[in-house]
């Protein structure tokens, strides 16, 4: 999970109580990874039967970046051009694997060999922690859960109205201020530049990007209450905001003196702290004479700094390089234009994969742009084959109404492994009834990860066999 590119199953089993790993020093994230999986499953390296599992590092092109072969005859062999890849080498012999310890392992492997290259080098999950906080330890967690399902960018969404989460040494009243409120009922909180390098390299040891999101030049609440000079004259309420509504705030564009200086030096900061090619400067939901302007400027920032700016789709209406990443996110947004103009897509299509809205109809929350909810196999529809430039898609968890760790996961799992499956399988080897009948057997590592799914019922997870 997801479904590999090409599997061959082969008859007999390989049994497997105690194993030692040759690899390469270059493939250390994989190696690490296989470590912690031998240990979680009390698979020792002593004794004569003792079987090989061989890492390697192979310059072949077709496995692409990402790509990967599992062999498993008399040995295990994992290859891939890359420490990446023989990392989701290893998510897939997990998956081969009990979830769990036996005290006395004798595991069985079918003999199998699996041919694997994701179909999009996106496949994203992105949280918003500024409507609510999520700790450090929780995202931790969910990077591990990703990359159980080779999903490999978290965008985070930093900042909104609702909250400012990611310190700014030149502006530390973003944090003192805008990191002390929340949506109601929400969290609040903020991450240090040192916390967010740590989970920065926690996520590239799993395979693992994140992606910063600091939104503007609407959606800054927040910032206008922790420094008013960014916001115009006559505005009037300049207090940090708790609602749910979208496009009151903006940047006062008319003071291009304050405002560019400020956006520039939080771009500067953000990008010492994360090494991702792309960096999100929102641009989403806002109406005003001077925007296309600000998002040309900003976008131009974004590239002198060696990186790619992402924008929501309404940006697309700025003149701004055609390397520049547009994130569809209204289905029916008029999108043609900014392709044709070269604009690689990430598609997140609110209609499949807002997954802030309900896993079945009438759960509580955000149903605006579909009032029957999300359902799992709805996820599972989305088709990105019409969108010839996408470079993946992600799955977007707003937050104005999911304020606990709980209701995250529920609303994360098990529609994040559809929208893995998405965008990891090649079509032809796509189907719901495959996918349903791969995700009940994969239940026990969810359980064994501690994730408190949503109990699905084309699962069958509607029963309280699971850990929760
Ligand atoms: C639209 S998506 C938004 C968010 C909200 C979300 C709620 C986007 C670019 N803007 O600000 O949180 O809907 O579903």
């Amino acid at each position: 999970m997801p479904i590999p590119q090409s599997v061959q199953v082969a008859s007999g089993e390989l049994r497997i109580s105690a194993a030692v790993v040759e690899r390469p020093a270059a493939a250390a994230n994989a190696g690490r990874s296989l470590e912690e999986l031998l240990t979680k499953l009390n698979i020792g390296s002593k004794g004569a039967a003792a079987v090989p599992i061989r890492l390697q590092l192979v310059d072949d092109p077709a496995l692409g970046e990402e790509g990967y072969r599992l062999v498993v005859d008399d040995a295990i062999h994992l290859s891939a051009r890359t420490d990446t890849g023989l990392l989701h080498a290893v998510q897939s012999l997990r998956q081969l694997l009990p979830a769990r310890a036996q005290t006395q392992p004798e595991y069985r492997l079918p003999r199998i060999a699996i041919d694997d290259v994701p179909a999009y080098r996106w496949r994203g999950s992105s949280v918003d922690v500024a409507r609510s906080f999520l700790s450090i330890e929780y995202l931790k967690q969910h990077i591990d859960r990703m990359a159980l399902f080779k999903l490999n960018r978290l965008h985070l969404h930093l900042t909104d109205d609702q909250g400012w989460r990611i310190e700014i040494k030149r502006y530390p009243k973003l944090v003192e201020i805008g990191g002390a409120s929340a949506v109601k009922d929400g969290r609040a909180g903020y991450y240090t530049q040192a916390q967010l390098k740590d989970l920065v390299a926690y996520a590239q040891a799993r395979g693992v990007t994140i992606v910063p999101e600091i939104d503007m030049p609407g959606h800054v609440q927040a910032a206008l209450a922790s420094y008013n000079e960014l916001a115009c004259d006559d505005t009037k309420n300049l207090r940090p905001y708790s609602g749910v509504e979208v496009g009151f705030s903006v940047f006062c564009l008319e003071k291009p003196e304050v405002v560019y200086p400020f956006v520039r030096n939080v771009l500067e900061e953000v990008v010492a702290i994360f090494p991702s090619a792309q960096i999100h400067i929102g641009g989403d939901e806002i109406k005003h004479p001077l925007y296309a302007d600000f998002v040309a400027r900003t976008a131009a920032m974004v590239d002198a700094m060696g990186r790619t700016a992402i924008l929501w789709e309404e940006g697309s209406v700025a003149d701004i390089k055609p390397n520049v990443l547009l994130q569809l996110w209204n289905d029916g947004y008029a999108i043609e234009a900014a392709v044709a103009k070269g604009h690689p897509l990430i598609l997140s299509p609110c209609s499949y994969l807002y997954i802030d809205h309900g896993n079945y109809k009438g759960q509580p929350g955000a149903d605006w742009c579909r009032a029957e909810g999300l359902p799992l196999k709805r996820v599972y529809g989305f088709d990105p084959a019409p969108f010839k430039s996408a470079v993946g898609i992600e799955a977007a968890l707003w937050t104005e109404f999911v304020h606990s760790d709980a209701a995250t996961d529920d609303h994360l799992w098990p529609r994040l492994a559809a929208v893995a499956e998405l965008a990891w399988s090649p079509a032809g080897q796509r189907s719901y009834a495959g996918f349903v009948q791969r995700m009940r057997a994969l239940r026990p590592q969810l359980d064994a990860l501690g994730v408190r799914y949503h109990p699905e019922p084309d699962l069958g997870w509607a029963d309280t066999k699971g850990a929760h």
